[in-house]
């Protein structure tokens, strides 16, 4: 569902979405959705199990020296990399965004699972041991078990990190990851226990409007290559 905001009905909307509005213009928040594979309770070997892959993923994968895994694919120590996309309307300026990849695992290694985001991604791929990583155990709240099926979502505005080969109570720092976003991509690699069900990347966009174009487009799902809700 589009959200219409007036200019001129609160500076405190505009505001905390981070827009600058000159002259009478309104803006529409979009909310774009990207999918990647089908929500199935991890039925293998469908066509949609062969996630897009940008060279940055391939390279990663081919790094960890595991066979990579597919979605929906059990195994342990195999990592599973893909890579969600959308179209960034023009002049259109990211607000908010979230990612909520779904997983389970056979392994009770699972406890030490990370997915690895962007920077993470290129860090990882420059050989660096620092590179960032995201514990599940900071996105739940809790060290994941084997045999339970978990929502993992990750505000990319905040999203929290380690930077060692170490597993603290508490994350090393958080990171903002909405910039990331403006080339319309968004890597994501799991280490390396989780099977993946799928993925489902949410952004939410503010673009000029003005007139009926304010109105156009209510409630519409843009982006995304499966419609699978
Ligand atoms: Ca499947
Ligand atoms: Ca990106
Ligand atoms: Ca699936």
């Amino acid at each position: 569902m589009n959200t219409r905001i007036a200019l001129a009905t609160s500076l405190i909307a505009l505001l905390s979405t981070g827009i600058a509005v000159a002259g009478d213009h309104e803006i529409r928040i979009l909310h774009i959705t990207d999918r990647v594979g089908d929500v199935d309770n991890f039925h293998p070997g469908d066509a949609s199990d062969i996630p897009r892959r940008s060279a940055a993923i391939v390279q990663a994968l081919a790094l960890s020296e595991t066979t990579p895994a597919e979605l929906d694919e059990a195994r342990s120590n195999r990592s599973v990399g893909f890579t969600h996309a959308f179209d960034l309307p023009a002049a259109g300026q990211i607000t908010g965004a979230v990612l909520t990849v779904r997983v389970t695992s056979a392994d009770e290694l699972v406890s030490t699972d990370v997915l690895i985001l962007d920077p993470g991604v290129r860090a990882y791929n420059e050989a660096r041991l620092d590179f960032p990583r995201t514990n599940l155990e900071h996105l739940l709240g809790f060290k994941p078990v084997a045999g339970v099926i978990y929502d993992l979502k990750v505000d990319l505005s905040h999203v929290p990190v380690v930077y060692s080969d170490y597993f603290p109570l508490q994350p090393d720092g958080f990171l903002n990851l909405l910039p990331e976003l403006a080339d319309g991509r968004l890597d994501v690699l799991t280490g390396d226990d989780v099977m993946v069900d799928a993925s489902r990347l949410t952004v939410h966009v503010a673009v000029p409007c003005s007139g009926r174009k304010c109105s156009d487009d209510r409630g519409e799902d843009k982006g995304g290559a499966h419609h699978d809700d």
